[in-house]
């Protein structure tokens, strides 16, 4: 028996210090214990890699380093990702998802990815390091009224205000919305956003009232 702390604990403490098998054993032991999925991955895996954001801005933790505990996040969100279960009344919506060009981060986004999934969206993942008309074309051939973009760095953020761009001179009728460390609230305004989440724990929310917003508008 393990309490949910200590599981928690385990998670976040295997990523860190990039044990991939122990963040394996400790997501499997989780779910033999009966825990909450969608927790384990948020307060364990996800905490862990703030942790690892700190050591790495505090110049402990070198790329090499940070790579290994991805995989290590990554090994356990294999694992935890199909017991988290989805929610009912889904709201018949797509979203085109993808880390802008130059940006190979993708953790935070495929966090927020899988918000979608549970939520019964149909998720168009693009993947990372997306060239910016790839969103533009993703959206006009799959009709996705959602287009989340996601950023880590100062310097690829800015391709974002040219895909809200390009987007909107091609369909006004796209909702568009971003996230990433660099990027706020007002950043989005500036950029001529639709929405922003702070967090992967808010994305489905504010995409929800964004999709609102946009089917009043068409009825009006
Ligand atoms: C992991 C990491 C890497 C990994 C990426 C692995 C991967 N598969 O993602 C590796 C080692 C590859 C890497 C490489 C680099 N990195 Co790096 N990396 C990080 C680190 C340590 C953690 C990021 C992370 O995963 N956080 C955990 C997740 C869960 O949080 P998150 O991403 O913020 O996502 C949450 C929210 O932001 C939000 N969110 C995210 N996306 C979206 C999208 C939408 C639509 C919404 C609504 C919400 C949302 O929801 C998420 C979950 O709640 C950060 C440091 C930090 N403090 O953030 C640096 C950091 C982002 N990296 C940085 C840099 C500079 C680099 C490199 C250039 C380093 C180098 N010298 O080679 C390279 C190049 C990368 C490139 N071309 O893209 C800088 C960026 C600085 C800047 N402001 O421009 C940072 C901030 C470190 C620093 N302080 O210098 N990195």
């Amino acid at each position: 028996m393990a309490s949910k702390e200590e599981v928690l604990d385990k998670l976040k403490t295997g990523v860190v210090e990039y044990l991939e098998e122990e963040v394996k054993e400790a997501a499997q032991q989780g779910l033999d214990e009966g825990y909450d999925a969608l927790e384990l991955i948020m307060d364990g895996l996800a905490a862990g890699m703030e942790i690892v954001g700190d050591l790495y801005d505090r110049h402990e933790y070198f790329v090499p380093e940070v790579l290994m505990c991805a995989d290590a996040l990554y090994g356990g969100l294999d694992i935890l990702r199909p017991h988290v279960p989805e929610t009912e009344g889904g709201l018949n919506a797509q979203v085109v998802i993808g880390s802008i060009q130059g940006d190979v981060h993708d953790i935070g986004k495929n966090l927020v990815k899988m918000m979608f999934d549970v939520a019964g969206w149909e998720v168009h993942d693009l993947g990372r390091d997306v060239p910016l008309e790839n969103f533009v074309e993703e959206q006009l051939k799959t009709d996705s009224e959602v287009v989340a973009m996601s950023a880590m760095m100062t310097t690829t953020m800015l391709g974002m205000k040219k895909v809200i761009q390009m987007i909107k001179d091609k369909n006004p009728n796209v909702a568009i919305m971003l996230g990433g460390a660099p990027v706020t609230q007002d950043v989005a305004n500036l950029f001529g956003a639709d929405g922003y989440a702070e967090s992967a724990g808010n994305a489905v929310s504010e995409g929800i009232k964004m999709i609102g917003r946009l089917r009043e508008m068409q009825n009006k």
